[in-house]
């Protein structure tokens, strides 16, 4: 009997939301036929550690792969893993994602973890299932990392190149309860997720993507790509898709074909954008997006300073004055822009501050439907100005899997309550303030549960401060936030 392969999935947000986990059905999609394999979702079972411990013993399982994000999806990881190395030490524990692609060594100095495959992983993982397997040695694999037999030195071998998804085979739907995944958000009743395209062709230095795939973007054809959406459509009645590529909209005569050929399905979606991007869009391509369901588009604005932006590598030539512009495109189109900010950037973060919350402000007074997700600064190990300025300023990884996990990292890898050294607690608390009060005057059209008259409640409740500028101690709405419970804008979570 050939043993049992187990995809594993760690919980991946707090309130186990059930999302589709397509990194494991990406690497099912090229097990299908060669290994007997099952997927262990920790967002759908109540206890996946003793579910996979069950299918260890029954089936002889020796081969678990798990996919990890940072945050709490890596501590989940860590300790499951840690505690089937105890019960299982024959287990060869594969680990593959955004975090070990990054952090490879961290993870193979912990022995809970025997090789890590970084970047887009299904081609190499499916070579080292065969090479395990067949008792054949795999260090030469290329995108493996691992502990060299003998030395104990941790290697990591040149990344693969990436897979071209229109020329993989179509995700393994079949080994999920394809239904539970479907799920209600503002854009439908029945929404489920897609991912079309791996990578991204540009080098913004905050951007953990870079690390992945430095530079290429490659994508199924708007043919594929509206197949998987009506398939969806058609035999699971989905009215909504999310398509979380890191970059939907790179290329304008795939997306006007895309939006072409699912107009007639009737449903909403949502992708990922550059704003320098969109800008170069003619005006046909945005009346089918509009006409073919696109509700709303997730943009990095990223700052209100043009020298930040500069820094960051991102957006060219006065490239605040970029995202007004598409501010008001989408406004004409009857399109939700979906802004974030990326807020506290060394070296001056107070200025930073100032001027992105002051470039708000005039954002809004353009788009008042405009959506804006604020993030901290969050450093990934990337040659730059921006990673350089944070090491001078005595900024530095954790060296061990224990310290990633602690509260302090977890809430630095949720990009939330940074304990950076240059980012003071009073500015922290700034932005906070600022947030709360902007979310009250303008709240998100993604909260479904919010109406009318709620709507009007905390605009009214909320003008002063905003016309004030008074943004401290918002006591009052944080009393309304108890009763109202207004949340910040809907973003697929990251
Ligand atoms: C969907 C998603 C989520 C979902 C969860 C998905 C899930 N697995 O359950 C939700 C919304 C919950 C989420 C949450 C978060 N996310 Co998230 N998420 C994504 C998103 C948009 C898509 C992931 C996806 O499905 N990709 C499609 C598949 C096919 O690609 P893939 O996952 O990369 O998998 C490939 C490779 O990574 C590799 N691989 C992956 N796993 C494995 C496992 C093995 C064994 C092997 C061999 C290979 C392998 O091979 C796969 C096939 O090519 C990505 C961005 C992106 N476009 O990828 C961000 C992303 C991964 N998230 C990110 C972040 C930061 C978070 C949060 C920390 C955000 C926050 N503020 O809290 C949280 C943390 C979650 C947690 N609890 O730990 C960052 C990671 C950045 C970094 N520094 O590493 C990303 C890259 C977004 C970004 N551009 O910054 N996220
Ligand atoms: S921030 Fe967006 S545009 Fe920049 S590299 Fe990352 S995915 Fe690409």
């Amino acid at each position: 009997m050939i043993p049992l392969l187990i995809l594993y999935n760690p919980a991946s947000n707090a309130t186990r939301k059930p999302i589709l986990p397509m990194s494991l059905l990406a690497l099912g999609a090229l097990l299908e036929g060669r290994h007997e394999y099952a997927i262990v979702d920790g967002n759908l079972e109540a206890d996946p550690l003793t579910t996979i411990d069950r299918l260890v013993r029954e089936t002889g399982a020796d081969l678990l792969g798990v996919t990890v994000m940072p945050g709490p999806q890596l501590k989940s990881a860590v300790l499951h893993c840690r505690m089937l190395k105890e019960l299982h030490p024959s287990l060869t524990i594969v680990w593959g994602g955004y975090f070990p692609t990054q952090h490879y060594d961290v993870c193979l100095r912990d022995r809970c973890v025997d090789y890590v495959v970084r970047g887009h992983g299904e081609v190499v993982f499916s070579a080292l299932v065969a090479a395990l397997y067949a008792g054949d040695d795999p260090t030469g694999l290329p995108g493996l990392a691992f502990r060299a037999p003998g030395t104990g030195q941790i290697v990591s071998n040149p990344l693969a190149p990436i897979p071209h998804p229109g020329r993989l085979p179509r995700f393994p739907y079949h080994r999920l309860e394809l239904g539970r995944y479907i799920r209600p958000t503002f854009l439908g009743k029945r929404t489920l997720a897609h991912h079309s395209s791996y990578g991204c062709p540009f080098f913004c230095n905050f951007c953990a993507v870079v690390n992945m795939v430095h530079g290429r973007w490659l994508a199924q054809s708007a043919e594929q790509t509206a197949d998987v959406v009506r398939y969806l459509a058609n035999t699971w009645s989905v009215d909504a898709i999310e398509f979380y590529d890191n970059n939907f909209f790179v290329h304008e005569a795939r997306t006007a074909e895309f939006a072409e050929r699912i107009t007639d399905l009737g449903i909403a979606w949502w992708g990922e954008a550059r704003i320098d991007t969109l800008l170069k869009y003619q005006e046909r391509t945005w009346a089918l997006m509009a006409e073919s369901g696109l509700r709303m588009i997730f943009m990095g604005a990223e700052s209100g300073s043009d020298e930040t932006l500069r820094r960051m590598n991102k957006g060219g030539t006065a490239a605040t004055e970029k995202t007004l512009v598409i501010a008001a495109k989408t406004a004409q189109y009857g399109i939700i822009p979906e802004f974030s900010f990326v807020l506290g950037n060394p070296p001056d973060p107070e200025a930073d501050v100032r001027q992105t919350i002051e470039f708000i402000r005039r954002l809004k007074r353009v788009n008042p439907n405009a959506e804006i997700v604020l993030y901290l600064y969050t450093p990934v190990p990337l040659p730059g100005d921006l990673y350089d300025q944070a090491t001078s300023h005595g900024f530095r990884f954790p060296e061990t899997l224990d310290e990633w996990i602690s509260a302090t990292w977890l809430d630095f890898s949720q990009r939330r309550n940074n304990h950076v050294p240059w980012l003071k607690d009073s500015l922290r608390r700034d932005i906070r303030n600022f947030e709360r009060v902007l979310n009250a005057y303008y709240p998100t059209s993604t909260d479904r549960k919010l109406r009318g008259a709620l709507r009007l409640i905390l605009k009214a409740v909320s003008a002063w401060r905003y016309h004030l500028r008074v943004y401290r101690y918002p006591l009052e709405l944080r009393a309304l936030h108890k009763v109202i419970a207004y949340q910040r804008p809907e973003t697929s979570g990251f």
